[in-house]
C-alpha cells in the first residue's frame, strides 16, 4: 500500500491531540528557521497538511477529523536520519469503536497491520479515572453523597457494565492490545505514550511521573513486556496552550516553532518531531 514507507500509528480516542500535531509538524517542516526536521520529499497531497497547518499557526482549533478520512503525512525527512513515513491522520472514532463497539474500521486495520510504530495519544484533561470497588459501594449506598451511611438496607442494583463507561487506562490496555495483535511482527513493537496539551499538565513533575501517575496500568503494561515491546513516554504541547481562551497570548508569542514543545520522558525539552523520530529509529 504504502510501498517501502514505514508507517507510523498515532491512535487516540476523540479530541486527542493528533490532528494538531501533525498540523505543528507540517509547520516546522516548512519552517526555514527549524533544523529538527526538514523535508526531502512529499509523496501525498499537501493541501490536507498545509490545511492542518494553517489552523495551528492561526491558533484555531482543529475540527474533529472525519471518519472516513485517508489524509495524512507521507513524506520523506530529514531528522538527524532520513524516514520514509507514512502518518495517516485517522479519526479517533475507529480507535473508540473498537475498544466500545467491538468493531474494526478497514482503515484503522490497514494501519494497524502496517505499523512499524505506535504513538498513544492522551489528553490530560479528558481522563476518566478509575475508582476502587469501596468508593463505587459507598457511592451505590448513597453515603458519599449525604456525608452520613445510607439507611437504606437494600443496596441499588449494580449498574450494567458497558465498555464505555470504562475508565481511560482500561480502554487504551484494551485497544492496544488488539492493536498490537495485529501489528506487524519481526523485531519489538515501539509503542510511544504522548501526553498531548502537556501545557495543561505542566507543573507535574514529568511525563513518565504523570504516566505513573495518572494512567499506572497502561504504564505498567508497556513497561513489562521488553521482549516485544519498546515504550517511552513524552509530553507534547502542540498548541502551545488552551484554545480559545489563550489565542491571542498564543499568537503574541510568534510563530508555532516559538510555541510547540516536547519534553522527553524525563522532563527535558527536545524537538516537537522526537517522539516520531523516536517510533522510526528508537
Ligand atoms: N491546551 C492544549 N490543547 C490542545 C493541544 N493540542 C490539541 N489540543 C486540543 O485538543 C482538542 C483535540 O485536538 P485534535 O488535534 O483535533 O484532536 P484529534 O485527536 O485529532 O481528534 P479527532 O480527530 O476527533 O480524533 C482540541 O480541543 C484542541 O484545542 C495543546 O497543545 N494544548
Ligand atoms: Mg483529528
Amino acid at each position: 500500500l504504502n510501498g517501502d514507507a514505514q508507517t507510523v500509528a498515532l491512535l487516540g480516542l476523540p479530541r486527542t491531540g493528533k490532528s494538531t500535531y501533525l498540523g505543528a509538524l507540517w509547520q516546522l517542516i516548512q519552517d526555514p528557521g527549524d533544523d529538527t526536521v526538514t523535508e526531502v520529499d512529499v509523496a501525498g497531497d499537501r493541501s490536507y497538511l498545509q490545511f492542518l497547518g494553517e489552523q495551528v499557526a492561526k491558533a484555531e482549533e482543529i475540527e474533529r477529523t472525519e471518519f472516513e478520512s485517508e489524509e495524512g503525512l507521507r513524506l520523506t525527512v530529514d531528522f538527524r536520519g532520513i524516514a520514509h513515513l507514512s502518518i495517516p491522520d485517522m479519526s479517533g472514532e475507529l480507535l473508540r469503536q473498537l475498544i466500545e463497539d467491538r468493531y474494526w474500521h478497514e482503515h484503522l486495520l490497514a494501519v494497524a497491520r502496517d505499523a512499524r510504530a505506535v504513538l498513544v495519544f492522551v489528553h490530560p484533561a479528558r481522563l476518566r479515572l478509575p475508582i476502587s470497588i469501596n468508593a463505587a459501594k459507598q457511592l451505590a449506598g448513597g453515603s458519599l453523597a449525604t456525608g452520613k451511611s445510607s439507611t437504606s438496607t437494600k443496596a441499588p442494583p449494580p449498574p450494567e457494565f458497558s465498555p464505555d463507561g470504562a475508565c481511560t487506562a482500561a480502554k487504551h490496555l484494551d485497544g492496544l492490545e488488539n492493536v498490537l495483535e495485529v501489528t506487524r511482527g519481526g523485531g519489538p513493537v515501539r509503542v510511544g505514550l504522548v501526553v498531548s496539551a502537556w501545557d495543561l499538565a505542566d507543573g507535574e513533575p514529568t511525563p513518565s511521573e504523570w504516566i505513573a501517575e495518572h494512567l499506572p496500568a497502561l504504564g505498567h503494561m508497556l513497561a513489562h513486556h521488553e521482549d516485544v515491546i519498546e515504550t517511552t513516554v513524552f509530553g507534547v504541547s502542540a498548541q502551545g496552550g488552551p484554545l480559545p481562551s489563550e489565542q491571542e497570548a498564543l499568537l503574541a508569542r510568534g510563530d508555532v516553532r516559538d510555541r510547540a514543545y516536547a519534553l522527553d520522558s524525563d522532563g527535558s525539552s527536545v524537538a516537537l518531531a522526537e517522539p516520531l523520530r523516536w517510533a522510526i529509529f528508537g
